[in-house]
């Protein structure tokens, strides 16, 4: 079996080579070109026989068709690339549609036009739901709603984001090349994920790196465990004082901490995608855990874990990191993925907190601290 991965030096693209790798597959990685090297997530594969790095960018029609008549075997096609961040997508509105939007639609004609016979994966995403959801339970007598709130395969669509609006454009494309050309095209809308090797301006990653760093700061200048307390910090605003001014560690900047989000872990995540085109017919599922938590509660596990009891002190709300309209509440139902899949989720909310932070502590001992480069 032959795959092709777009966006295969991202978080998820990563776990997917492994898998498929792991499968006896032989994986086409396709990378943009970078002035500087991005392919760490991916590092450990590039020597590995069955591995194949190419270059290719989904913004560019005639690249994508010169790698797919390369591979006219091709069995499946992933497409992960994106401009994948939210908040970015506000600033970058043009780039995030031409890479999220307009580069699924460049991969589905490429495929159509080489007249290839692969099934094809299109990474949707849970923000497509944008402020929409449903409720399992009525009402109670006052109108109250008491029931649970929740997205599925059937929950209405209305994007808060340039990013939403790009992934919805991609996800209906999938379906109209579905039905006009017969594509064998599913769409997996997943929930967050996450993963040490998530992306370090995403909000989980950005916690734990931060945690990583600040205990690695603190070792450095001996300060121990139990001189922790409030009174070694000054009253400033973004920075953290102890023994004097030279001696000082930025706060934790984030922005709105009262959104939920359903947070997975990516490794379960990407195991879901290929189950996706074993199937016969193409189809469209939710991939989630069923429990949604806000940024607080994450940042409660976190510092907990790393043994810093409130995380209050650490952290400074930057107005930056608000951005001009929110997805507030999300929590899928994977009813259908796991009927019909038979998938299912294998890490807790607090495990892969924790398996974040051991990470990013492990890492910040052997790595050049962010805030001394
Ligand atoms: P990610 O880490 O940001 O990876 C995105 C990938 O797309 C990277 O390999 C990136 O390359 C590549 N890319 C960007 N622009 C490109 C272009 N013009 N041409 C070719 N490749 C390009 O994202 P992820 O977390 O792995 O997510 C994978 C996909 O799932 C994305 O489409 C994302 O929108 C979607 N998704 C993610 C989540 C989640 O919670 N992680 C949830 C739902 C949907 P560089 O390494 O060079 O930047
Ligand atoms: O970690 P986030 O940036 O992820 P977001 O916006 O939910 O998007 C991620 O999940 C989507 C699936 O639902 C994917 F499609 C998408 O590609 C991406 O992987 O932000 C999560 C929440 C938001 O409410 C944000 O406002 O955290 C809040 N937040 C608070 N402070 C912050 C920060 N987000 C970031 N990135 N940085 C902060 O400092």
């Amino acid at each position: 079996m032959k795959a092709i991965i777009f966006g295969v030096t991202g978080q998820d693209g990563s776990y997917l080579a492994e898998l498929l790798l792991e499968k006896d597959y032989q994986v086409v990685g396709v990378a943009r070109r970078s002035s500087v090297n991005n392919t760490e997530r991916i590092k450990h594969l590039l020597d590995i026989e069955g591995f194949n790095l190419v270059t290719g960018d989904v913004t560019d029609v005639s690249s994508i068709t010169s790698i797919l008549q390369a591979h006219p075997d091709v069995n499946e096609i992933y497409n992960l690339a994106a401009q994948s961040h939210v908040g970015i997508s506000f600033t970058q509105p043009g780039t995030t549609w031409d890479i999220t939007g307009k580069g699924c639609l460049n991969i589905l004609q490429s495929i159509v036009d080489v007249g290839l016979d692969a099934r094809f994966y299109q990474a949707s995403s849970s923000e497509m739901f944008g402020d929409s959801y449903d409720i399992r339970l009525p009402k109670d007598m006052n109108g109250e709603v008491y029931g649970d709130k929740y997205q599925d395969e059937m929950t209405r669509f209305t994007p808060q984001s340039p990013y939403a609006i790009a992934k919805v454009a991609a996800h209906q494309s999938v379906r109209l090349y579905r039905e006009a050309y017969g594509l064998h095209g599913s769409c997996g809308i997943l929930f967050n994920h996450e993963s040490p090797r998530r992306g370090e301006n995403f909000v989980t990653r950005k916690i734990t790196k931060w945690i990583g760093e600040f205990l690695e700061w603190l070792s450095h200048n001996d300060i121990p465990a139990g001189r922790l307390s409030k009174e070694c910090w000054s009253d400033d605003v973004e920075l953290l004082y102890c023994s004097g001014e030279q001696n000082s560690f930025p706060k934790l900047r984030l922005g709105n901490l009262d959104s939920f989000r359903d947070w997975g872990f990516a490794g379960d995540y990407v195991e879901a995608m290929w189950m996706m085109l074993q199937q016969d017919e193409p189809d469209d599922f939710v991939i989630c855990t069923g429990e949604t938590h806000s940024i607080r509660e994450f940042l409660n596990i976190a510092f907990d874990h790393a043994g810093l009891d409130d995380w209050s002190p650490y952290v400074f709300i930057d107005p930056e990191f608000y951005r001009p309209a929110e997805v507030d509440y999300l929590k899928g139902d994977s009813f259908k993925a796991r009927n019909l899949l038979n998938w299912k989720p294998t890490r807790s909310f607090e495990d892969l907190v924790g398996m974040m932070v051991d990470s990013d502590i492990d890492d910040s001992y052997t790595k050049v601290p962010s805030y001394v480069q």
